[in-house]
């Protein structure tokens, strides 16, 4: 069972008899690749355990063109010259061609990587016994399909929910790559092609000459799977690692000592996807301590892996945690970002892209996109998102994200008066024509046999590069692709996932925070549990400015913060007046009594109360509607998850009591329908 947990929605089970019968698939695989290392051969192994697998039939993997009927995977260049004809049209980096309709399944990549996407998405509707005749072409959104860990070199992870790091211990790279190997398998599975994989609160350590051999054996381990590694900096490394006596990164010394070290990576890791850096944030050093921009801290990078190739991820989420006062009423850490960066734009070099948190604060349940995408128009950009549910139940909860992340890549920034949705126009590098553009997601798996700590998370993985791939599919369907792949096909199991996983965010929202107050959750520590209290007061700057009469953040520009004002001017309006403003962000933009009354007809004070009634219930609902499985899911998964939702339906009672009653004393207005 724990290898079933490790193969996540790769466990090729044997599927009904009667749906093999219907199969009907060729009888032999020829990868037009015979080096072990490659994309290609890869692809034609995992064809053949896929198949094996869930069809029950073995076939041979062969090099070279048969004339009999087979499944072809190659690129599209390799398999024209062996004079293979192909319906295929041009086709991008990383894009294939799927072709089931002739005598011979074509598989077909732009370069090696797409093929073998091509092969998983072929295996992938096999192992759904969807067998229909199909013949299509498919280019990922963006290029830029990355995961982050946050893992320390201790072997620790920084909120990581599932034990420790597969990749570091004792200071050190693993010896033992196994695991690696087998998470850059799922990470190809779902299209994505880089992995960051230290702490961004980074430890200069993994400069160490033997670090970077390790580096090289982790980079050996995930590149059959087209998934090239990259590492986090820490900013201070050439003084703290090097002995120099600065970091300034304009100081000779300084560029010579990073190019010398970027210079040894790539001796080890030649393909290496480059660096990600947090500067100046949170405790970190960076380029402003010496008064230099953060756009100098970053070219400084972005010279020395340029004759490579590679790429900076330079992250936006900066912000001055000592200089945030709340008796400030204009002070405001969501305007961080912007402010840091908006003059900046056209200073970056080509090879940068600004890594934006969806959100101006901090994963929170529901936020507002971040204005910043608006700002980098001279500059590529990325987005953050987090698998990681650090302020989202740390996967003791069920919160199915992609409808939080939909929120965001759906939204419509209308920059400078145009059509410019975040993940279709913005993230796509169309809207500011950009070729280097994408996603990164905070994944943080550990050694635990399911990779984030529990089963029903990995559709947060799954979902991930789905959209990542495409930010336009359906939430819906890519979970249920996600649950026929895990636990089979099963109508009635399809059914109960799919309620239980899109209630879940709404749920959480409702007994966490609402109308885009925050999470309510520990601030200063765990982010976990209730903890309202916390959530002013903190130099965190993560604020709701709740008082016996009223709450929210005044972020408007004629009388709060200013914050709304960073929107392209059709979206600031609108967010400038609580009348255009969304309930479910009114306290996001606006500071307001308990007795406002939303667009719902409710007040504020009994939305709380409502809300978070009715997201305990709902989740009371889960471990019942989850029993109704019983012997539909193997014992184990259904066990281990029956402990976890009823472990959700109990902490839902203790968000529920807590924050009711918090705002119950604050405001003195007692709940008039909540019992
Ligand atoms: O929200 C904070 C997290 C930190 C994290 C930081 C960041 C890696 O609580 O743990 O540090 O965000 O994203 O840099």
């Amino acid at each position: 069972a724990a290898e079933d947990g490790l193969n996540a929605w790769l466990r090729y089970a044997r599927l009904p008899d009667n749906i093999i019968r219907q199969a009907g698939i060729p009888s032999s695989i020829v990868a037009l690749n015979s080096t072990e290392t490659s994309p290609v051969f890869v692809a034609g192994l995992e064809l053949q355990r896929g198949i094996k697998g869930a069809l029950g039939t073995n076939l041979d993997v062969a090099h070279k063109s048969n004339k009999g009927s087979s499944i072809v995977v190659g690129t599209v260049d390799a398999f024209t010259a062996t004079g293979g004809k192909t319906g295929a049209p041009e086709l991008e980096e990383d894009g294939f061609w799927l072709d089931t309709t002739g005598k011979t399944v074509q598989i077909l990549g732009q370069n090696e990587r797409g093929a073998l996407y091509g092969a998983f998405e072929y295996l992938s509707m096999l192992a759904q016994g969807n067998f229909t005749k199909v013949a299509y072409a498919t280019n990922p959104s963006a290029s830029i399909r990355w995961v982050n860990q946050w893992d320390n070199m201790d072997g620790t992870i920084e909120r990581g929910y599932a034990g420790l790091s597969i990749f570091f211990k004792n200071n050190t790279t693993v010896a033992n790559t196994t695991r690696v190997a087998e998470y850059a398998r799922l990470l190809a599975s779902i299209g994505i092609n880089g992995i960051v994989v230290n702490n961004v609160n980074a430890n200069p350590i993994l400069l160490s000459d033997e670090n970077m051999a390790g580096l090289g054996k982790i980079a050996d381990a995930m590149r059959p799977w087209g998934v090239r590694v990259g590492i986090s900096l820490n900013f201070a490394s050439p003084q703290t690692l090097g002995g120099l006596p600065t970091f300034d990164p304009l100081d000779k010394s300084v560029v010579a000592w990073w190019h010398d070290q970027t210079d040894k990576l790539y001796k080890h890791v030649p393909d290496m996807a480059g660096y990600l850096v947090k500067a100046n944030s949170e405790g970190q050093p960076g380029p402003i301590t010496y008064n230099r921009t953060l756009a100098d801290g970053a070219n400084l990078f972005a010279k020395a892996v340029k004759p490579y190739g590679g790429i900076v991820m330079f992250r936006a989420f900066v912000y001055d945690y000592q200089h945030l006062n709340e008796s400030n009423w204009k002070d405001d850490r969501a305007n961080a970002a912007v402010d840091h960066f908006r003059d900046l734009d056209g200073e970056f070099d080509d090879n940068i892209i600004v890594q934006v948190k969806y959100g101006p604060i901090d994963f929170q349940v529901r936020e507002p996109a971040s204005p910043l995408f608006a700002h980098l128009q001279q500059t590529s950009s990325a987005i953050e998102l987090q698998v990681s549910q650090e302020y989202l139940g740390q996967q003791c909860h069920l919160v199915y994200l992609a409808p939080l992340w939909k929120t965001i890549l759906d939204f419509d920034l209308r920059i400078d008066g145009e059509k410019s949705v975040i993940g279709e126009d913005v993230l796509s590098g169309k809207r500011f024509n950009k070729k280097l553009s994408g996603y990164a997601a905070v994944v943080n798996v550990g050694q635990n046999t399911t990779w984030l700590g529990t089963h029903l998370a990995m559709s947060n993985l799954y979902a991930y590069g789905r959209i990542a791939w495409d930010p336009t599919v359906d939430e819906v369907a890519i979970l249920q692709d996600w649950t026929r792949l895990t636990y089979g096909l099963n109508r009635k199991v399809l059914d109960t996932i799919t309620e239980l996983s899109m209630q879940s965010w709404v749920a959480y929202e409702n007994y966490t925070g609402n109308l885009g107050v925050q999470t309510l959750t520990d601030i200063t520590y765990n982010h976990y549990g209730p903890n309202p209290q916390s959530m002013d007061n903190n130099p965190w700057g993560q604020w709701t400015r709740a008082d016996s009469d009223s709450i929210g953040m005044d972020r408007t520009v004629w009388n709060g913060t200013g914050f709304s004002g960073q929107y392209p001017s059709e979206v600031a309006a609108r967010f400038e007046s609580i009348e255009t403003t969304p309930d479910d962000l009114l306290l996001w933009f606006h500071h307001v009594p308990y007795t406002h009354v939303l667009k719902s007809g409710k007040t504020v004070i009994q939305h709380f109360y409502d809300a978070h009634y009715d997201g305990a219930e709902t989740a009371s609902s889960f471990p019942r509607k989850w029993t109704s499985l019983k012997g539909l899911v193997d014992t184990q998964r259904f066990e281990e998850m029956l402990f976890r939702l009823e472990y959700q339906a109990g902490h839902a009672i203790v968000w529920r009591d807590s924050i009711v009653q918090f705002y119950n004393n604050v405001s003195g207005i007692p709940t008039a329908a909540a019992a």
